[in-house]
């Protein structure tokens, strides 16, 4: 690779060799082309809540960060369960049978944990670039980001094995970063419904109709390995749709960016989507319950 970085005899990716610069040249950001594609992608997230940045990673790199995936797969915690889309799995007698809250759907997929990555391997670097971050910041018209500090959620990639599923849902983070680094023949398409719901507005009976299967207004994304998406997931219901039994897996690499630094995510939370917690989840709940304004 013409400029790779030697450290102590390993070689090091940067992120010229990963990344297309010369399209979409994250190091200068005062130059045309990079104002063009922050324009662009803030239309994008303005009008419909999701950007998506065309091969923006090499496709020589597409193939490292697959290898880098198939390395780590068998740390992969895969789960099922039947949820709805706020990731709750049992009912509220609140709302009626026929209502979102009790609308239950399968999710079956997997997340390699972000304690599988070492620091320096291609995936990382990406994730970490400091011109990522700034060019996904501007994208997103906020004014800094920073990676999500959780162990395991941090870095992360989706992994949908041939048969699964990851059923519609809302994120519980106001944003998302995704490369997508393997396609699935056919299927695993990512799917959305625009501004489903706002601060005001639950927006119920549209969830319903998607949930029981209504596609009007339903945007699927014509996603090819290499192309980075940025999607505002806390509003719009999203899914990716199942991968068939005889397909290719579809892999995903995922970077969770903060607006705050420091971010640590919620013991339940952690534990639904990674089977595990670590100390570092323990005792930061335990703070947040120290910095409570209740007794104590
Ligand atoms: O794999 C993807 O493209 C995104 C999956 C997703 O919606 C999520 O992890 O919340
Ligand atoms: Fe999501």
């Amino acid at each position: 690779m013409a400029s790779a970085r030697i450290l102590a005899g390993m070689t090091v990716a940067t992120l010229e060799t990963l990344v297309d610069l010369d399209r979409y040249p994250l190091h200068e950001p005062d130059s045309a082309a990079y104002l063009v594609a922050v324009d662009a992608a803030r239309e994008r997230l303005r009008s419909v809540g999701c950007a998506i940045v065309k091969d923006l990673v090499r496709p020589e790199a597409v193939a490292v960060l697959n290898d880098e995936i198939e390395a780590r797969k068998h740390t992969t915690h895969f789960s099922t369960q039947v949820m709805n889309p706020y990731f709750h799995t049992s009912v509220n007698d609140d709302y009626p049978a026929d209502h979102p809250v009790n609308t239950f759907l399968e999710r079956s997929s997997g997340f390699i944990p972000g304690d599988s990555w070492n620091a320096d391997c291609a995936t990382d670097v990406i994730f970490r670039a400091p011109e990522l971050k700034r060019f996904v910041a501007e994208c997103l018209e906020i004014p800094e980001l920073h990676c999500y500090e959780d162990p395991l959620a941090g870095l992360t990639a989706n992994i949908l094995d041939p048969g699964q599923l990851f059923t519609w849902h809302f994120d519980t983070n106001d944003f998302a970063v995704t490369v997508l680094v393997q396609e699935a023949d056919e299927g695993g398409l990512f799917e959305y419904y625009p501004a489903t719901r706002s601060a005001e507005d639950e927006g119920f009976d549209r969830i319903q109709n998607i949930l029981e299967g209504g596609r009007e207004g339903i945007h699927t994304l014509d996603l090819r390995p290499g192309d980075m998406q940025i999607f505002r997931g806390r509003y719009s219901l999203h899914q990716v749709s199942r991968v068939p039994a005889d397909s290719r897996p579809r892999h995903a690499a995922i970077f969770a960016y903060t607006e705050e630094a420091g971010v640590i995510g919620r013991v339940e939370r952690t534990q639904q989507l990674f089977g595990r917690v670590l100390q570092e989840h323990l005792d930061a709940e335990e703070q947040r319950i120290r910095s409570d304004v209740l007794i104590d």
